[in-house]
């Protein structure tokens, strides 16, 4: 079997890497320092980073990485630099601007211009090689990116860029257009996340460890216009996200749930939790039905028992076995203090999700707690939070804040102190303002804190995303809350995914078109078998909206 070696400077895509290239039939061995650098040894070598690009390239320099790499890549022999992998291969970035990159492609990157699309770019975008293609990149295919940073590219630096004997493929994203692939004899590089991009992805891990270069299939002229980037959303396509909200119940089970505004017992006799099948089994189904994402809830996390919960973990590592698009993974993250009264840090927790296969974490409670400090502390953090800390080590983009609001009215804006809205949708004593409260602990707890002020601080702390459940909306199947939707889209620049109501596919049209919702995610419509992830995407590609069909 051959084996692929893998740069392990701890980069938070390793271990989809590993699963992905085993996937394949290959064997994976880590190169942890320049001592396990034997290049005689060597016939493939993968280079994977994510988040920050200064904490990345210094990670490599310090541990002695920079001399193999070169004395590698003279040697002829195939590399393949992934996300930050790739941005590595550069001269530099702004992102970190006193942090030297490998300088094989001589210019730096920056980063996305957020005042016209939502910064970082998390989806799915189309590659366009612009010459010949390489190791079997298809313009008709989706690969899954997340990076606010980019080899932004102009007329003048492409030509230089094409003299200097580089292949680009492209994407576009927003108005820019920027480097989502290139090929240079042995170098290798692509921007996007091969391991997190489907079918697609592991065509072009196994194109590069075969170092082939095939055509891509023959489309007939109706397919090429179904999947064809028509940059309507950004060059992004629409992104279906299936939830899992898991608990164990009262048998002692890990079991995938789902209630009706957050009450997951059944409302009969016996009120059991209900139980709508195994977390992993169901994670593999939707992603063969096409999700673009899958997010485990742990919805029982905050009741302070780690060792419960830890099933978790493993249930992380047998999905990120067999599903290859980004899992995110949420409840529980947070500093706690583990049964034997150690404590263990939030980074600590959310680094254990990462290295069994996470690739976001999302953080519910002590967002809310995270944001409350940070307007006490007049507009700032401390350092200390877990969003801040996560985001530091992991970046931003693997940092998502599950936000659980429910709707108040009030008479008058000057009712709370927190930003109302002026509804549609009239109150019970026909009020004509609302604002929407926080929740924590699985909405058990409501704070004098509303989703407006809470998103606002939680991007300034440094999230990447938002998960925007909505506690009226939880399970009724009536479509989202738009007009909650709308209020978060104004407050934030990051992507917000919609959350709680979906029933039919038309409300995950309804939210596209309506609202400027990034993504759509759905639970119970989905558990019940009432429709597939598949017919959702059927759906909206029958009404004109791009979508990712690369059914496994
Ligand atoms: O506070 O950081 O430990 O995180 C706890 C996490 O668990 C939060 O993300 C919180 O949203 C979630 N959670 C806690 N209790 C519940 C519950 O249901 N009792 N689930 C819960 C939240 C909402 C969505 C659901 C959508 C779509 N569930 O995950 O999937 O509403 O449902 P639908 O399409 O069927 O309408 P922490």
């Amino acid at each position: 079997m051959t084996v692929v070696h893998v740069i392990d400077v701890e980069s938070g895509n390793l271990q989809s890497l590993t699963n992905a290239i085993e996937h394949l039939g290959y064997q994976v061995q880590l190169v942890r320092s320049p001592k396990e650098f034997n290049i005689n040894e060597m016939s493939r070598l993968v280079l994977p980073g994510v988040g920050n690009y200064g904490h990345f390239v210094d990670n490599l320099f310090s541990r002695g990485f920079e001399k193999p790499i070169k004395e590698y890549i003279d040697s002829g022999k195939p590399i393949m630099g992934i996300c930050v992998g790739l941005q590595a291969m550069f001269a530099g970035s702004v992102e970190s601007a006193e942090s030297p990159g490998l300088n094989y492609i001589d210019f730096k990157l920056s980063k996305f211009d957020d005042s016209e699309k939502p910064v970082p770019e998390i989806g799915w975008n189309s590659c366009i090689p612009s010459e010949d293609l390489f190791f079997g990149l298809d313009p008709y295919k989706r690969y899954y990116f997340v990076h606010s940073f980019a080899a932004i590219l102009n007329l003048e630096t492409e030509k230089k860029l094409q003299s200097d004997g580089w292949k680009i493929a492209k994407a576009k994203y927003g108005s820019q257009e920027f480097i989502a692939a290139i090929n240079r004899k042995n170098i290798f590089a692509t921007q996007f996340h091969p391991e997190k991009s489907g079918k697609a992805g592991l065509n072009v891990i196994e194109n590069f460890l075969k170092q082939q270069n095939p055509n891509i299939p023959n489309y007939t002229p109706e397919e090429r216009k179904l999947l064809m980037n028509d940059y309507s959303n950004y060059g992004l396509t629409r992104r279906i996200i299936a939830c899992l909200d898991v608990r164990t119940n009262d048998q002692g089970d890990l079991v995938v749930t789902k209630g009706d505004q957050y009450d997951v017992r059944e409302k009969d006799v016996g009120k059991d939790v209900r139980n709508l099948g195994k977390p992993v089994q169901l994670a593999q189904k939707y992603y063969q039905q096409g999700a673009d994402e899958v997010t485990f809830l742990n919805i029982t996390s905050f009741r302070d028992c780690p060792l419960k919960d830890t099933p978790m973990l493993e249930v992380l590592r047998q999905a990120a076995k067999t599903v290859f698009v980004p899992l995110t993974v949420g409840g529980g993250i947070k500093d706690i203090v583990d049964v034997d009264g150690s404590r263990i840090p939030a980074l600590e927790v959310a680094s254990l999700y990462f290295r069994s296969g996470a690739d976001k974490v999302s953080i519910g409670t002590d967002a809310v707690y995270a944001a409350e400090k940070y307007y006490e502390l007049g507009n700032k953090g401390d350092g200390t939070s877990p969003i801040e800390t996560i985001s530091k080590a992991y970046g931003a983009q693997a940092v998502v804040i599950s936000v659980d609001p429910k709707r108040v009215y009030v008479k008058s804006p000057t009712d709370t102190k927190n930003k109302v809205f002026k509804t549609k949708y009239v109150g019970p004593d026909g009020q004509d303002y609302c604002w929407y409260q926080c929740t924590i602990k699985g909405g058990r707890e409501s704070r004098d804190l509303g989703v407006w002020e809470l998103t606002r601080a939680c991007e300034a702390l440094g999230a990447g995303e938002i998960l925007l459940n909505c506690i009226d909306k939880d399970g009724s199947n009536s479509g989202y809350d738009l007009e909650l939707i709308d209020r978060v889209k104004e407050a934030v620049r990051i992507p917000v995914i919609a959350s709680s109501g979906a029933g039919i596919p038309a409300h995950f049209e309804e939210a596209f078109l309506n609202t400027r919702a990034d993504a759509c995610l759905g639970a119970g419509m989905f558990h019940r078998s009432e429709y597939t992830v598949n017919d959702v995407k059927e759906y909206l590609l029958e009404h004109g909206l791009k979508v990712r069909m690369d059914k496994e």
